[in-house]
């Protein structure tokens, strides 16, 4: 690709994001848009400030070597220790957030018409920081998505809407059989996170494989024939949180006599029995395989089937990947068509393997966005959901989180 058409494909991509973002701050209510509202985040209005910081910060300050913009708002936008997330509270107004966002854009976009991309510099090379600044930014518009549930979550319910018949025809576990075999697992490019390289060889001896992930109709069969209550199905460690937590239904799941309903990022809606299970923590998701005599696939195993639909998936600025809807559209049932379905764009898919670096894997750009997790407690998950923007639904890219976590778009695609 030359430099030019390099550079309008990353001014393309940081546009698309930011149409994006600002769509999402229109649905934050003032009300909530400076506090906290769950333990794990920062207010909703510190994420769309730090998406702006983050983007200044490695292009800007880092890859151009220029002092801040606002060296006070870069600090209350940073997620650093030093800044732990109670004093996030103390926001500018929402209009000089979005200022913000319009002022650090446009330092990143100026600096990329001057920027030399053949340079050695690694924030510099092959375009790397704006590729970073842009799946940051796509990152935490999902992070936005899931504190947009909480939010409705928070608010009185008036009144329920008809619930879907709670009935399915979906045959389970349906499972396909994937072949043995090899593959070139990772992905080494100007633009893949720390995380996702080195490329390099993995065997695989065949197994089997959900078709689709677990739907919300499979899952309320899991609760009714006790998942939650039965000691045997569970890890000591997820026995240990089920009593904490007192957990019975996934997360934003609200049952009543007539039927299941799910708080969405724009509400209250029914559940649809064939739409994926979501918002579920590792700790259930293994239980649940554990009732149906299957197991959790390796993060090995989830990516060579993901890729043996062919390469051709991995164009950074053109990833096709079925599922992709609009912005809140929420998870729908899985389309129809040959071979493993809702790989992506539905939601992310629990695998068994802890977040643990590749032989090679040099923290990069900084400690904290990787190499700080993998650390044994943090699980990975695959796909994206349907709150993913659809160039980080690569079949290489891993996200992670603790097996207690909930709150995001998690469900799983169980194995054999
Ligand atoms: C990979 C989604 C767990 O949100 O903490 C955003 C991504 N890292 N900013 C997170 C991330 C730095 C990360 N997750
Ligand atoms: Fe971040």
């Amino acid at each position: 690709m030359s430099a030019s058409v390099l550079k309008r494909e990353l001014r393309a991509a940081l546009e698309r994001a930011r149409g994006r973002t600002l769509r999402l701050l229109e649905l934050v209510p003032d009300e909530f848009l400076k506090v906290r509202v769950h333990g794990f985040y920062s207010p909703i209005g510190w994420h769309f400030g730090h998406i702006g910081r983050t983007e200044e910060y490695w292009i800007h300050h880092k890859a151009l070597g220029r002092p801040c913009l606002d060296d006070e708002l870069s600090f209350l936008f940073a997620d650093l220790p030093e800044n732990p997330k109670d004093n996030r509270v103390n926001l500018p107004s929402r209009e000089q957030i979005v200022e913000y966002l319009a002022r650090t854009r446009q330092c990143a976009l100026d600096a990329l018409d001057e920027a030399d991309l053949s340079s050695p510099d690694p924030h510099m090379s092959g375009g790397y920081a704006w590729y970073f600044a842009f799946q940051h930014e796509c990152q935490h518009q999902e992070t936005i998505c899931e504190m947009l549930q909480l939010i409705h979550q928070r608010r009185p319910v008036e009144r329920l809407p008809e619930p879907h018949e709670w009935k399915s025809s979906l045959p389970f576990p349906d499972l396909v059989q994937v072949p043995s075999g090899e593959f070139c697992m990772g992905w080494s490019h100007p633009f893949s996170y720390d995380n996702e390289k080195e490329e390099h060889e993995e065997k695989v001896e065949g197994f089997e494989l959900m078709r689709r992930p677990v739907t919300a109709f499979q899952w309320s069969q899991f609760m009714e024939d006790g998942g939650y209550q039965r000691r045997e199905l569970w890890s000591e460690e997820g026995w240990a949180w089920r009593v904490r937590e007192e957990a019975f239904a996934p997360e934003y799941w609200l049952v009543d006599a007539r039927g299941y309903y799910y708080f969405g990022p724009q509400g209250v809606r029914p559940i649809h029995p064939d739409e994926p299970a979501s918002c579920l923590g590792w700790f259930e998701a293994e239980a649940f395989c554990r009732w149906a005599g299957l197991r959790l696939p390796s993060e090995v195993e989830w990516e060579y089937a993901a890729r043996l639909g062919g390469p051709g998936q991995l164009d950074p600025f053109n990833m096709v990947s079925p599922g992709a809807r609009g912005d809140l559209a929420g998870v729908e049932p899985v389309a129809e068509g040959p071979g493993l379905l809702g790989l992506s764009g539905y939601v992310w898919q629990w695998t068994s393997s802890p977040f643990s670096p590749y032989s090679g894997f040099q923290a990069f750009p900084y400690d904290g966005y990787s190499k700080d997790h993998m650390d044994g407690r943090h699980f990975v998950c695959r796909g994206g959901s349907w709150a993913t923007a659809p160039e980080l639904r690569r079949p290489t890219f891993r996200n992670w989180y603790v097996p207690t976590y909930r709150q995001g778009f998690l469900g799983l695609r169980a194995a054999r």
